[in-house]
């Protein structure tokens, strides 16, 4: 069983376990002793089964236990003895039992809350809290059931309640309050990138565009969606105009993947201010990376994005050989992009398809009619990659992976969730049973070339309840806290810096760090074993746990977010910062 799937089975249990002793009591309450009798067995049946899952999750890391040890579990101890023995002695009067056995409901219930709520990591105060406010259930439900607890117990209750009540409030507080992101101008001195050789201008704007036959209201780059395809020569000086139209949200470029000077990074409130209508902004940078990489607006990116302000950059070592595709998928209003395209291609041709995820979520990618290699995954060539056949490959959300081959007599296609959106003639596959290529096993080894870490990281994915802010919000969280109250990460120029990257909520993050390649060293305790892979998105799945590294060599404050921008507007963002 995968931690996945064991957070998600704990999840589920724990749910049954107070349901179970909830209905029980309510049943005892009714005076329906068979219903009360078989509820509250079912519920200590579970709450026994919380045993294993929460020791197999310590088991697989700290990090998906903490709070399930130190707060659930008491709390579900206390539940057992003081609704267990009642049970058994099966009493004349069911109605005896119905405080013992919401008060197990409730405390399951407090647990349950801990973990949905608060997660990690755990606090002395939420634990109190908790306990707060099951003995303050139990006290009212007490009354409300016309049972009179004696004077002592009351008093011993109200004292209990009240006092984890004011103690959990003050230790709940966050003692280290983030210094938020400082607004730092150091960086933004435009670097001298030299003359520039390839010029653009990109103007944002609304538009409707037409999608499978359909008018879309879109934001649009020169209208069109996906944005003009910006091609450049390793080495060219890329000038790139932005102006906004009438994108009253603003607008600005981040260049994902490609690792531009700070200044030229394209995050708002960071390294620019948003670009508002009538505005405009000129990057620059040199293209010294090859590869295919994409860009897209940063400012209020979720929507943005989404609605279609984002563009393929692809940079090539020199003048194209053979066929080189770009296939930018993304869904706009619900419609697949791009539309399918059909173009023979002559037997041995080497073609290249630049396959590039501008959504939010995981897309599944397959082609078939021939052998072919990953030649690259964000950007950066793999070692000895070998020929694939009929297998898949899953992209997360702003990855890209090269496939290249040469074309064969017959025609090949590619399947994108099993639509398909290129080809060379008509093919008819079944794609859907295909494995999925597991890069961090493909392809030739090469030695990590740092054997100690200067600054290490850990960073604890998960959900919570956030009340810092004007409004209260269900926040994507990195290490309990959401934007901007996560504090940065500070490194020095040159440090090795190691990232650990745990995710304990039950939903993909693809990670997304900018201005840097990371280095993938392990994924769930394995080293990885293929090509050295160097990315800069990568799906951190529910309970997986992946350690990366990277030279910093970038100065500046970069963002350090999930790519799926709906989590990283919802709290799921934090910057490296240099010292
Ligand atoms: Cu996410």
């Amino acid at each position: 069983m995968t931690t996945g799937s064991l957070l998600a089975a704990d999840l589920v249990i724990a749910v049954l376990a107070a349901a179970g002793w909830l209905g029980g009591g309510a049943a005892s309450a009714a005076r329906r002793r068979p219903l009360a009798l078989g509820l509250a067995a079912f519920a200590l049946l579970a709450t026994l089964a919380r045993a294993i899952t929460i020791t197999a999750l310590a088991r697989a890391g700290w990090w998906f236990a903490a709070e399930k040890v130190l707060v659930a579990a008491p709390l579900s101890l206390a539940a057992v003895v003081v609704a267990g023995p009642r049970l058994l002695r099966a009493p004349g009067d069911i109605r005896s039992v119905a405080v013992p056995l919401l008060f197990a409901g409730y405390a399951g219930s407090g647990g349950l809350l801990v973990t949905v709520l608060h997660g990690y990591p755990a606090s002395a105060g939420v634990g109190l809290l908790a306990v707060a406010g099951v003995v303050a259930a139990t006290a009212v439900t007490w009354r409300a059931l016309g049972a009179r607890p004696s004077p002592t117990v009351s008093r011993v209750a109200l004292a209990v309640a009240v006092a984890a009540l004011v103690t959990g409030t003050g230790l709940a507080v966050t003692p280290d309050a983030a210094p938020g992101v400082p607004h730092d101008h150091r960086y933004r001195d435009a670097p001298t990138a030299g003359e520039p050789t390839r010029r653009f201008t990109l103007t944002a704007g609304t538009a409707t565009v037409s999608v499978s036959g359909r008018d879309v209201e879109a934001w649009a780059f020169n209208g069109q969606v996906p944005g003009p395809e910006l091609t450049a020569t390793v080495g060219d000086v890329l000038e790139v105009t932005l102006r906004n139209r009438d994108i009253g949200r603003g607008v600005t470029l981040h260049w994902h993947g490609y690792d531009v000077p700070n200044s030229q990074d394209g995050v708002p409130g960071v390294t620019q201010a948003t670009v508002l209508p009538g505005q405009e902004f000129v990057y620059r940078f040199r293209a010294d990376q090859v590869g295919t990489y994409w860009y897209h607006t940063h400012a209020v990116s979720d929507i943005g994005v989404r609605k279609g302000l984002y563009g393929v950059l692809v940079v090539r070592p020199a003048p194209v050989t053979g066929v080189d595709v770009t296939v930018p998928v993304h869904t706009l209003s619900g419609l697949p992009l791009p539309a399918p395209r059909t173009e023979p291609v002559e037997a041995g041709v080497p073609v290249r398809l630049r396959l590039i995820n501008t959504d939010s979520t995981t897309h599944r990618y397959a082609l078939a009619g021939t052998p072919f290699r990953v030649a690259a995954i964000d950007g950066s060539d793999l070692r000895g990659p070998t020929p694939l056949v009929d297998t898949a490959v899953m992209i997360p959300a702003g990855g890209r992976y090269d496939l290249v081959f040469t074309a064969p007599a017959t025609p090949v296609a590619l399947f994108v969730d099993g639509r398909e959106v290129y080809s060379t003639g008509p093919v008819s596959a079944a794609t859907g049973a295909w494995p999925v290529l597991d890069p961090l096993s493909y392809g030739v080894a090469s030695p990590v070339p740092w054997s100690r870490f200067d600054k290490e990281f850990t960073l604890v994915l998960d959900r919570g309840l956030d009340l810092r802010g004007l409004l209260p919000r269900y926040a994507h969280t990195v290490n309990g806290a959401a934007e901007p109250d996560i504090p940065p990460q500070v490194v020095r120029l040159d440090d090795i810096v190691r990232f650990t990257i745990v995710n304990r909520s039950q939903v993909v993050h693809p990670w997304h760090l900018h201005g840097h390649h990371v280095l993938v060293l392990t994924r769930n305790g394995k080293p990885a074993t293929g090509s050295p892979l160097w990315l800069d998105s990568f799906d951190v799945r529910p309970g997986d746990v992946w350690e990366v590294a990277f030279r910093a060599d970038n100065p500046g404050m970069w963002a350090n977010h999930c790519h799926n921008l709906a989590h990283a507007d919802a709290g799921m963002t934090l910057h490296l910062m240099y010292s």
